[in-house]
């Protein structure tokens, strides 16, 4: 899953495809090309930031970052995903045609659900700790894995509840969502553990401040970091790794494949 975030402050892409109010929708086409051409298969458009201490904005002003992107993915072959946590935003997305719902306050509103069933669309159901503003202060778990995994139950039978078909979900524990490092690291390290009825897993660790923590980088200096961790994670169980660097995540990716073909030799 390739990121393509159309905000003016994203930590790591933001102002890229968004600058002084408009979308820089022909550079965006490019930049999708170019990650599908690399091998993505699904790109992930968001138009709200949720760094931590991130400025919320409102409905029109998210359907009028992603809309017109959506609406020119479309012209390409590509599974489209929309990253949003607002039932409005998230139902004008599925009328433009996107193929999934990445919700990265894992259903936290009902009307989210409400919308969802009434589509046919795919749907992440991420992990977050708290709010971006203030998810990042001091979390705290008595145990990190059981915790998302009882989320993950809860969710999941809200969405089955809801007329949401299980073939429709994948499940993302939110590295880096109200959680400290210990908690990013004790999750890579059980993502088997964390997975609930075979459902997909997806994770999101690209260029993320775990990883300048780990190697002393600067964001746009941790794309190699990036690319192993994706494919630790894919080793661990991952079924879907959200990245900003598609070529070198597939690279890692190609090499896992091949050495996992060959473990019992
Ligand atoms: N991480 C970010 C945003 N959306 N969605 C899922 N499912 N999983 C993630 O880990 C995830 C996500 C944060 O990264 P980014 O979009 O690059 O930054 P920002 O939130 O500042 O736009």
């Amino acid at each position: 899953m390739g990121v393509l975030n159309v905000t003016p402050d994203s930590f790591s892409d933001g102002g890229r495809w968004y600058r002084r109010g408009s979308v820089a929708l022909s550079e965006i086409l490019d930049a999708a090309e170019r990650m599908v051409e690399a091998g993505a298969h699904l790109l992930d458009v968001g138009g709200e930031s949720t760094r931590p201490g991130a400025r919320p904005v409102g409905v029109q002003e998210e359907v009028d970052r992603v809309l017109p992107v959506l609406e020119a993915l479309s012209r390409i072959d590509v599974l489209v995903s929309l990253d949003t946590s607002k039932p409005e935003v998230a139902a004008q997305g599925i009328a433009a045609g996107c193929h999934l719902i990445n919700d990265v306050q894992g259903l936290r509103n009902p009307e989210m659900v409400q919308v969802l069933a009434g589509s046919d669309v795919g749907v992440c159901v991420m992990h977050m700790r708290g709010e971006p503003r203030s998810m990042q202060a001091d979390p705290r778990y008595d145990d990190v894995v059981i915790e998302i995994r009882d989320f993950f139950e809860r969710q999941v039978q809200t969405c089955l509840h809801a007329g949401v078909e299980p073939e429709r979900l994948a499940l993302d524990p939110g590295f880096g969502f109200g959680k400290a490092l210990e908690h990013n690291l004790t999750l890579l390290g059980a993502l088997e553990a964390l997975r609930v009825s075979d459902l997909p897993l997806l994770v999101g660790l690209s260029r993320k401040s775990m990883l300048g923590t780990l190697t002393g980088r600067p964001v746009d200096e941790r794309e190699v970091a990036s690319a192993v961790v994706a494919a630790l994670a894919v080793e661990r169980g991952a079924d879907i790794v959200r990245v900003h660097d598609v070529g070198s995540t597939r690279d890692a990716l190609r090499l896992v494949e091949a050495l996992s073909e060959h473990r019992e030799h």
